[in-house]
Formats: C-alpha cells, structure tokens, sequence
C-alpha cells in the first residue's frame, strides 16, 4: 500500500495528498448524517493527473470517490467507512479556460466553484443562470455529476440544459475531450448526457463548455400570499400566460418552512407568512427595460388578485429588497438545519397533481404521526417539492428518524408513484436511496442502467454503491 500511496504522492504532489489529519469537510457530508474514511484524499491541479490516478486506482483495484463542493443531500460525494477509497476533490482544477462570447459559451473546469462561474460570466457582460442556495461552495463538476436544477430551472432549464460539452477522464484513466460547443451534433450516442447526472458513477468530468445568456435588462421579485397550492398553481398558469419566457424564477413556500426561516433568522422579516397558508417568490427577467417589466409584473399581480387567486402581494422596490426575499427563500434549508435532522423528499410531480398529492400524503402522515410537522417547498414552476418531514414538538429529532423514516419514506413515495412523479427531482440518488430506487424505478430501466455501468466502469472503480449497488 505504501508504494501506491508514494504512486499517487509522485502523480499530485506531496501538498496535494493528505491521509492523516482533519479530513472532516472531505469525509463528513453536509447534513452530518455520515461520517466516512478515506485512504487518502487527493487534489489533483490537472486533467492529466486525474487520469494518472484513475490508471493507478484501476490497477491497485482501488476505488475512487470524486467530489466537489461536498454538498451533497444525498450522501453521494463521501466514502464509506472501510479507509480504502480515494476522495478525489476536484477543487484546484477551477480554471476559467475561455470564453467565446460569438458562440456564447464558457468553458471551465470542473472545480469552479458555481458562483464563480456566474460572476465570470456577469464579468464578461454575459448571464450563467443556474442558482442554488449552495453556490457559494458547491462546483459546477459537482452541478453537472448531480444535474442539479435550483431557482431558474422554470426558464434556463437544469444544468444538463446548459452544458454542450465535456471533458472527462474515463473509468479506465482515458481523457474524451468532449468540449466542443456544438449545439448541433448528431454523430451518435450521447455520451455527454450519460456523465451528466451520473453522480460520478461513470467517470470524472474535469471541464465542462456551458451555454451562455444575454444578461436581462431588468429583473424584478415578488413576493404573494395564497390559500392554498391550487391557487399557487393557478397562479403559475397566469404568470406562464402574462410574463412568457420573461418567467424566471417561481417558488412556493409553506407556512412551517417560512416560520423556520421566521425563527432562526429573525432579522430577515418575513413577509405575510403568518396568515397565509403558502407564499410564492416570482421573479420576472426582461430584455427589454425595467418599466417593461414592472408594467408586466404589476399587471399579473392586478389580476391574480382581482380574481381572488392570490390574498396579497408586495413587488420589491429595489434590488435589496429583492435580495432579502430571495435570502429567505434560500434559508429554508440552513432553518431546518438549524433546527435538527428532518426525512427530507426531493420529489417531482406533474403540476396538475401537486395540490391534490399534499392533500392526500399530508393526511396520511398524520394519521401516522400525531403532530407531525411537514417543511414544504420548493420549485413549484418545474414541479419539483421539498417535502420534508419534521418532528413533532418536543420529539428528539435523531429518535424520530430512527423510528420512522423508513415507514414516511413509504408513505411519501408510494403516493409520489400513485400521482405520477419521481422519488428523485433534482438531488440524486447518492447512497441514500440507492435501495429506494430499486423499489420505485421501472425494472427495465434499472436493468439498462447496469449494462450501461459495467460497459463503462466494468471494475466497478467509480462512486461504487452510488446509484446502482448490485451489478
Ligand atoms: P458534491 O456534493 O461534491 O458531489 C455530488 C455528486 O457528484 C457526488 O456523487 C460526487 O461523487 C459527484 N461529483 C462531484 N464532482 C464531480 C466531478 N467533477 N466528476 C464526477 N463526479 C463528480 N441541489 C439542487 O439541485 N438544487 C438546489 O436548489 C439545491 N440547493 C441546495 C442548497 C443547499 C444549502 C445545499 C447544501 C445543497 C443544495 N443542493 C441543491 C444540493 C447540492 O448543492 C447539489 O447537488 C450540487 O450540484 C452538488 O455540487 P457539489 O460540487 O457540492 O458536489
Ligand atoms: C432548495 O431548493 C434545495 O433549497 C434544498 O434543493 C432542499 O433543504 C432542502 O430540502
Ligand atoms: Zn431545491
């Protein structure tokens, strides 16, 4: 072992392996839901080292774990506990290798951090939309393994939307310079959107060509209160109809979500949450001017209320403003942190099934669980929920997920199948619900799967357990 360790030392450099020390922010995830142990953690600087150690790892039969931010909800991005895989973070690979501002792409490597990426692009005069409560720390390698979705995905579309091409060293060390830029390439399988959501099963992406996007001329949020998700929705019908492709941005958030928000971060003033049931954060980007857009917005919130879908609303006055509402939408997730350990769902469903979706996975949990208490938002523009389950009042919150997460997971997910949706919207698989999949994704589908990953991993060296666990 010491001899492959010295391997790897040659390959990255004495600074760049770390096998002993705090390694807690590599094996820890980011819910401290699960501690893992690394052999070694490396940090490679360059795409030709990565594939050095992917041929070592192959013929020392040692796995290897990539990681990015290590933000994980999915305990995808840490090892396991047996102190025999690599982590391989991909942090110093966070060069910005080019912008073609005629072909309105970006190329970069795969450690950038996200808003890195965004302000890099904002930089040049150009827009990156895709937004997560986490950009400050996760990479768009990790956004890209996870195809993850966030506040823009009503109108920009998820991170696979945004990407037209890879580079990734293969699980047999090779390096596919997949960085073309083409929006058009029909030359055969797309291998780009097999790595894509692949959450680091397949291969290691180690830079990535994404799309870029005029910057709006003006962008306006706003903040409104309904009565119930069937108002949201009808709301979201009105706001597709009134604002167009000018609809970026459209979240729902409930009422113990907000009062979450309310508690832990009592200097933010939530707007309206405590008499309505749920709030909605629009936000509309206009190319044309910011009279424009306020014209539009202020039109759409007239209606909504004259036809008594919405009960009030507030657009903001200034981009301040409009940062302080988005800060409490993206705090729900620090306040339920805050707050201890809850089951969260990363659930997506067809619009027209949401409200009545609630309505019944709501009751029945409570039929389960006496004062149970359910932290509900989320993307409600692309379907996408954050039903997550809380403990009742006073109910330690670890004893809680030891008695009854495998029981509401059951409940949640046999009603997301029964109103059409999927277990998984945005967050992955990971290791968390490698065994859920099984139960809840098409036979078929996870038998393709397999093929697919012992025709590109066939030692079985990438993330294994990830994903797909029996091949
Ligand atoms: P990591 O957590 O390090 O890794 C994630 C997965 O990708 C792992 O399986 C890992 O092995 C693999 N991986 C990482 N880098 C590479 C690479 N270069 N090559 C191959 N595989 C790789 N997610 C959303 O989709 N939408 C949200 O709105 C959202 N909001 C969040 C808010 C907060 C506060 C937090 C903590 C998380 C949120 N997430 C969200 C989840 C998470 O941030 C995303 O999944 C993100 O895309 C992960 O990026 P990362 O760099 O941290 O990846
Ligand atoms: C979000 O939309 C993230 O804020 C996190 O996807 C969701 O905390 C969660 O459950
Ligand atoms: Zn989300």
């Amino acid at each position: 072992m010491n001899e492959f360790l010295n391997k790897l030392t040659s390959i990255v450099g004495s600074p760049y392996i770390q096998t002993t020390g705090d390694l807690d922010r590599y094996e820890e995830d980011w819910r401290k839901r699960t501690k893992g142990k690394a052999l070694a953690v490396l940090s490679p600087g360059a795409t030709d080292e990565v594939s050095l150690i992917v041929k070592a790892c192959l013929q020392e039969g040692v796995s290897i774990v990539p990681q990015g931010g290590n933000t994980s909800m999915v305990v995808g991005s840490i090892p396991d506990a047996s102190g025999t895989q690599i982590l391989l973070s991909m942090q110093r690979m966070n060069k910005v290798r080019a912008l073609d501002a005629g072909n309105l792409t970006m190329t970069v490597e795969s450690g950038c951090v996200l808003q890195q990426v965004q302000q890099s692009a904002e930089n040049a005069g150009y827009l990156f939309p895709l937004s997560l409560g986490s950009q400050g720390s996760c990479t768009i390698g990790g956004n890209l393994s996870t195809n993850a979705g966030g506040t823009q995905v009503v109108r920009y579309g998820n991170a696979r939307e945004l990407c037209l091409g890879l580079e990734v060293v293969s699980a047999n060390g090779d390096i596919w310079n997949g960085l073309s830029g083409l929006r058009k390439d029909n030359t055969g399988y797309d291998l780009k959107n097999l790595y894509i959501g692949s959450e680091g099963t397949l291969g290691i992406i180690t830079a990535a060509t994404l799309k870029l996007f005029p910057l709006p001329a003006a962008k306006l949020t706003a903040w409104a209160s309904v009565q119930n998700i069937e108002q949201a929705v009808k709301l979201l019908g009105l706001a597709h109809k009134m604002l167009g492709p000018a609809l970026s941005g459209f979240e729902m958030m409930g009422q113990f979500a907000l009062g979450l928000v309310d508690k832990h971060f009592p200097n933010l003033n939530v707007p309206l949450w405590r008499e309505s049931p749920y709030c909605i954060l629009l936000e509309a980007s206009d190319s044309e001017s910011e009279l424009h857009a306020r014209v539009q917005f202020e039109g759409l919130m007239q209606k909504a209320l004259e036809a008594e879908i919405i009960t009030d609303a507030v657009i903001a006055e200034s981009l301040a403003q409009a940062k302080t509402l988005w800060l409490i939408r993206e705090n729900i997730t620090m306040a339920q942190a805050a707050q201890g350990l809850n089951i969260k769902h990363d659930i997506s469903l067809p619009v027209s099934q949401i409200a009545s979706f609630v309505l019944h996975t709501d009751a029945l949990i409570a039929k389960k669980i006496d004062g149970v208490r359910i932290v509900n938002f989320g993307h409600l523009g692309d379907g996408n929920l954050h039903y997550n389950v809380q403990a009742p009042q006073g109910v330690d919150s670890k004893i809680f997920l030891k008695e009854y997460e495998h029981d509401i997971n059951t409940i949640v997910y046999d009603s997301v199948v029964k109103y059409g949706g999927s277990i998984s919207a945005e967050h992955g698989v990971g290791s968390l619900k490698v065994d859920t999949l099984k139960d809840y994704k098409d036979p078929t589908a996870l038998s393709l799967m397999r093929s697919i990953k012992k025709a590109l991993d066939p030692n079985n060296i990438m993330n294994p357990g990830r994903v797909i666990n029996s091949l």
